[in-house]
């Protein structure tokens, strides 16, 4: 009979694996598992309940909020407040950062950035989707309010990073600097049992993972790549295949196991790309580099890159290491044309 070991259990039994998970960090953890609970809950009766669809209302981004974005992002916010270990969080549904101003969380420690339902327009058409989250230390003064400089870190000092993944089984997916863990929810005991201990991506793959029908604004390097990855040579395993779900997460933990390269470039309309750095690209970038995965802008690393404001975005390409190589030369070789 295969023992189930929660995600406290694993914690506890790695107390000195993580050398941020103190109590505070744990019970942070906490509340990030019990609302992705409540968020699946929801997710897997959306087509029961008027809870899919918009609600009229557009994001700081521009893009028409889902109502199950909005609620999505009403239960992380609340299940932290309530915890008390975190003093703030800046989220994609959030237009400024939100400062807890209780007694009970506003000397806390860290904060939250967060990408509460990633890829929320796919939840109408029952295609996988997730929450990213991203924590910092605080570097404000404990007894004041939060500041901005608490939110625009520099990805590599994330103390912990992961993510939700609500597919045919929901994942939680983490990294507090000492490998990448995955614990899958089972709704019989409601609880996340750990089921992949360790995870490294393999260090190649067969898959890439881009947005075609934007290929005639991609910068040459990466159309070159692309290509490349649709040439026929048995010797390097080519022609690759083709999967993109339009959900960051998914695709990303597709890959993770199965070996690939996640591409959102910039274009000629989008310079930055569309990612955003803070709450999607530096927590996937902190859990790559902790599975022996790459992940940069097409030249340089992501948790490299000092942020300077909430929702500012990023080109993305994130895979195996011996794929990324591959791009990225190609992306030098092209750089000015
Ligand atoms: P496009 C979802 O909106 C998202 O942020 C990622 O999850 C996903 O990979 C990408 O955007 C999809 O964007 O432009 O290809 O629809």
């Amino acid at each position: 009979m295969r023992t189930q070991k929660s995600l406290g259990e694993f914690i506890i039994e790695k107390q000195a694996d993580f050398p941020h998970a103190k109590g505070e960090l744990s019970a942070l953890l906490g509340a990030i598992k019990l609302a992705s609970k409540i968020v699946n809950r929801e997710i897997n009766k959306a087509g029961l309940v008027d809870i899919t669809g918009s609600n009229g209302v557009k994001n700081i981004q521009g893009e028409q909020q889902q109502k199950l974005d909005i609620y999505a992002n009403d239960i992380f916010k609340n299940a932290l407040i309530a915890r008390g270990e975190v003093c703030g969080i800046a989220s994609e549904e959030e237009d400024n950062f939100v400062f807890f101003d209780n007694k009970n969380s506003r000397n806390a420690s860290y904060v939250v950035l967060m990408d509460p339902l990633d890829g929320s327009s796919n939840i109408d058409v029952n295609v996988s989707v997730g929450t990213i989250f991203s924590i910092y230390r605080r570097v404000s003064p404990n007894d004041g309010p939060v500041e901005l400089d608490d939110f625009i870190q520099v990805g590599r000092k994330q103390v912990a990073a992961g993510y939700v993944i609500y597919g045919s089984s929901t994942m939680l997916v983490f990294t507090t600097g000492n490998g990448v863990h995955g614990f899958t929810y089972d709704p019989s005991i409601g609880m996340f049992c750990l089921s992949h201990e360790s995870l490294k991506i393999p260090k190649t793959g067969k898959i890439y993972s881009i947005n075609e029908g934007n290929y005639i604004k991609f910068p040459l390097g990466v159309k070159k790549y692309l290509k490349y990855c649709q040439e026929e040579d048995k010797t390097t395993n080519r022609p690759y295949t083709s999967r993109y779900i339009g959900s960051l997460v998914a695709d990303f933990h597709r890959n993770l196991l199965k070996g690939g390269i996640y591409i959102y470039p910039q274009t000629a309309q989008a310079p930055s790309g569309k990612l955003r750095l803070l709450y999607e690209c530096n927590p996937i970038a902190f859990l790559a580099e902790q599975a022996g995965a790459l992940a940069t802008d097409g030249y340089n690393p992501i948790l490299d890159l000092k942020p300077t404001e909430l929702h500012q975005r990023v080109p993305f390409f994130t895979g195996s290491p011996e794929m990324m190589e591959t791009a990225h030369q190609f992306m030098e070789k092209y750089k000015d044309e």
